[in-house]
């Protein structure tokens, strides 16, 4: 069972102070991630019936219709976009002061000018300006207003160019629209990867036209994946695609009988343990396999990284394993990727920390060159319970309250691992118990846009009591999207 991993792990829960009473940030609107720079200014801004979104940029036009359709539901108004300033303008300078993903944001009585130096900065600004918003701008049906917004000069730019959030589509799938749901609402917490675990010992859930028995019929097709993909880009957001190898492959054993060792073909598994399959790592169809998925994944994906997991290989002998990484890492090149991978591969480009009993591997993986993503167990995984009473989740990990999830830093979580080792962060969902939109997002909400903020926002800006008063003021927000959420008890909700 998943317990075995982390036995003597002390219960993070039992470190979490207990509500004490909250000193809410009355001066400042409920923003999340909180901006590096934010300053309250005179006066307030309100939308009108007849106001317009103007745009100069071709670049940031795609932004602006994106965020008219979203004003346009809830306030019933026309909103056109123009290419010249208006009530609200967005705007590319071009300059890149504030990096690719950096906005400023000004609310004045005149209206509300944002800039950034690329289309993907307006993008982020835009997720701030919807907060700024009363909650009723989420509705998907007009709202009676008023649409007004306080006075606000931000300066704006992300700590971690990685932000991830990982859904686990093998235990459970997930169809297209589900996960287009679960983007558009980490997208809004300026999450920009999307680390989709494609296959483990229970499904293979994208199509391989080379190897057509792998996927069965809870599976995307390459269509679909692409759809997927496209979508996120639209959003900012690089999906990561996992292929998990040489463990958890018991799905890709029972389709083909050539890659067990033994050339007899394993029988499908249903079950949550880990560690008991595979793939055979003297055999030359191995890698021909390899090659195969490597190439079609590879041509799907926009982004740099393959990931191959390489995580709980407990029944690949240590050496095979390392003669398999070393050939994955190859095979993932000759493909133009970069090779990431769970903490165990500690080569590659990137590695990620996740189980906080081996911090070895993470130093390893640093001392072996390669930058690492923070998902420890125990604050980022968003499948464990969040108290003993939790209807879905694990608790391997510990119980891992909201305060728990939020209360670390990458920077200090591993001894030995300091900022300049660190891609970024990322948020795990495994769905072992996990079947419906509405399971994943109890469990996300509000646990994901806390590691979201631990990605983007200066350390320094970040406490737990000023964090608790801002997320309260969300719950309205995703009651108008209808998300569901836990009610955590330590949040002082609106
Ligand atoms: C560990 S995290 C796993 C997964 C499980 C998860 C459950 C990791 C690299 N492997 O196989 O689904 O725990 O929390």
């Amino acid at each position: 069972m998943p317990h075995r991993r982390l036995a003597a792990l002390m219960t993070a829960s039992a470190l979490a102070t207990s509500c004490a009473p909250s000193s809410p940030e009355s001066d400042g609107p409920a923003l999340v991630p909180v901006p590096a720079s934010l300053r309250v200014t005179e006066g307030s801004f309100t939308l009108a019936s007849d106001a317009r979104i103007g745009v100069r940029s071709a670049e940031g036009a795609p932004v602006a219709e994106e965020l008219a359709r979203l004003l346009r539901r809830s306030t019933g108004y026309a909103l056109p976009v123009v290419r010249e300033p208006a009530e609200i303008t967005l705007e590319i300078s071009g300059d890149q002061e504030l990096g690719r993903e950096g906005y400023t944001l000004d609310v004045t009585p005149d209206g509300v000018r944002l800039a950034a130096g690329t289309a993907e900065g307006v993008f982020r600004g835009v997720q701030t300006l919807r907060q700024l918003l009363p909650a009723a701008i989420e509705s998907p049906a007009p709202q009676p207003g008023p649409w007004t917004i306080g006075g606000v000069s931000i300066e704006d730019r992300p700590r971690f160019s990685y932000r991830g959030v990982m859904l686990d589509v093998a235990r459970h799938f997930f169809t297209v629209e589900q996960v287009k749901r679960y983007i558009d609402l980490a997208a809004s917490y300026k999450v920009n990867v999307l680390h989709l675990h494609l296959t483990d010992d229970q499904g293979w859930r994208i199509e391989i036209r080379s190897w057509p028995e792998l996927a069965g019929d809870d599976s995307y097709t390459q269509d679909d994946y692409r759809e997927i993909v496209r979508y996120a880009a639209e959003r900012f957001v690089t999906v990561v695609p996992e292929i998990d190898t040489p463990g958890h492959t018991n799905a890709a054993l029972a389709a083909y009988a050539e890659l067990n060792c033994d050339g007899v073909a394993r029988e499908p598994y249903e079950g949550t343990e880990v560690g008991f399959s595979s793939l055979c790592v003297d055999k030359e169809v191995t890698y021909r396999f390899l090659d195969d998925v490597v190439r079609e994944v590879a041509a799907l994906t926009p982004g740099p990284y393959l990931n191959l997991g390489g995580d709980e290989a407990h029944s690949t002998d240590p050496e095979d394993y390392e003669k398999f990484v070393a050939r994955a890492q190859q095979i993932v090149d000759t493909h133009g990727k970069r090779l990431m991978g769970w903490a165990e591969i500690t080569s590659g480009s990137v590695a990620q920390h996740w189980n906080p009993r081996e911090p070895d591997r993470a130093r390893a993986a640093v001392a072996r060159g390669a930058k690492l993503v923070m998902s420890p167990a125990d604050h980022a995984y968003l499948d464990m319970k969040y108290t003993d009473s939790t209807e879905y989740g694990l608790d391997w990990a510990g119980l891992v309250e909201v305060s728990d999830s939020y209360g670390w830093d990458p920077a200090t979580v591993v001894e030995g691992v300091g900022e300049q080792d660190i891609l970024g962060v990322e948020a795990p969902l495994w769905t072992e118990t996990l079947a419906t939109s509405g399971a994943l997002e109890f469990m996300a909400y509000p646990r994901l846009p806390g590691i979201a903020e631990i990605g983007w926002s200066p350390a320094a800006a970040r406490s737990w009591e000023g964090y608790r008063a801002r997320l309260a003021a969300h719950g309205p927000r995703w009651s108008a999207r209808s998300v569901t959420f836990y009610r955590s008890p330590e949040i002082p909700w609106n």
